[in-house]
Formats: C-alpha cells, structure tokens, sequence
C-alpha cells in the first residue's frame, strides 16, 4: 500500500468513527467508548402491579463491542423478569418494541440485546444485576432498557430506564 492509499484508508476510519459518534447521543470517553445511561423507574403495568423501581442502566459502545449492565431494585424475590434494549425512549409509546441492530434479522440476541439473555430474578433483596454484551457498535435505535415481570402468560413491562 502506497502513502495515498494509507491516507485515504486513514480518512476513511475517522469519517467512520465521526458518523458514529455523531448518530448515538451520549459521552465519548477517553478511550472513544460512547456511554448513555439512565435511571429506573417503575413503569407502564409496574404501578398497578405494586412496583417501586428504582436503579440504572448504562451502555458502553465501543466499534466491535457494545454492552449493556442493569441495576435494578424494588422486584420481587422470587419472580422471573425479562429485560430488553427498546427502540423507544420510556416516555414514547411505553418504550416502544425491541431494538434490532438490523431489522431485518431475528428477534433475539446477539441482534437484540437482553441484558440477563433470558429469564433471571432477584435476590432476596428484590435485586437484580444481569447485563449483555453483542460484539457490534449499537445503532442509535437503542434508546432505552425495559424490564418485564414474567408470569405465566403475559411480561407487562414494569420498569424503564432511558439511554442519554
Ligand atoms: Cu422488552
């Protein structure tokens, strides 16, 4: 490879590197991971079914990496929940469906993120810390994290936190 095609791959890496940080809202850290965050709160169903949510979630994308920890308090000992990344923020159409990094493919992981991958429940303290990490750079779809109380026939949507 010649200087100019150095150069032009070299520009071509920054440009690339610009338009991510440019379409995903959040703080670029020192080391050029994009962080957004947000707190729980109770959410949707979560009321009426009694919940006090509290805790964060937070996503660290990085170009081939991206994962997502969730700290969520307030549930239940001994439920099941789910959680997902949403392609709404909470405020908007009760966080909307699943965030796909490419809408055309599966609904499950690595092409959505769930953090837990699956059912998981607190400990004895109503607790819960799960988290997922899928080795892409999130699209800017990722705009908030839901958790669902799974009963035996239905996962209304108890908690929400927004990425920003
Ligand atoms: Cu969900």
């Amino acid at each position: 490879m010649n200087r100019k095609q150095n150069l032009m791959r070299l520009m071509a890496t920054v440009a690339l590197a610009t338009a991510m940080l440019a379409t995903v809202a959040g703080t670029a850290s020192a080391g050029g991971a994009v962080v957004t965050n947000g707190q729980f709160s109770t959410f949707s169903a979560g009321g009426a079914a009694g919940y006090d949510i509290g805790g964060h979630a937070t996503m660290v994308r990085n170009a081939n990496k991206t994962k997502v920890t969730i700290h969520v308090t307030g549930l239940t000992p001994g439920a099941s929940y789910v959680s997902h990344v949403h392609n709404q923020a909470c405020a908007n159409g009760d966080a909307g469906g699943h965030f796909k990094q490419d809408p055309a493919e599966a609904a499950e992981p690595p092409n959505e993120i769930w953090p837990g991958n699956g059912v998981f429940s607190p400990n004895a303290a109503g607790i819960a810390n799960e988290k997922a990490t899928v080795h892409y750079f999130a699209n800017s779809d990722a705009r908030s994290v839901v958790v669902h109380w799974k009963t035996a026939d239905a996962a209304p949507k108890v908690a929400c936190a927004d990425l920003s």
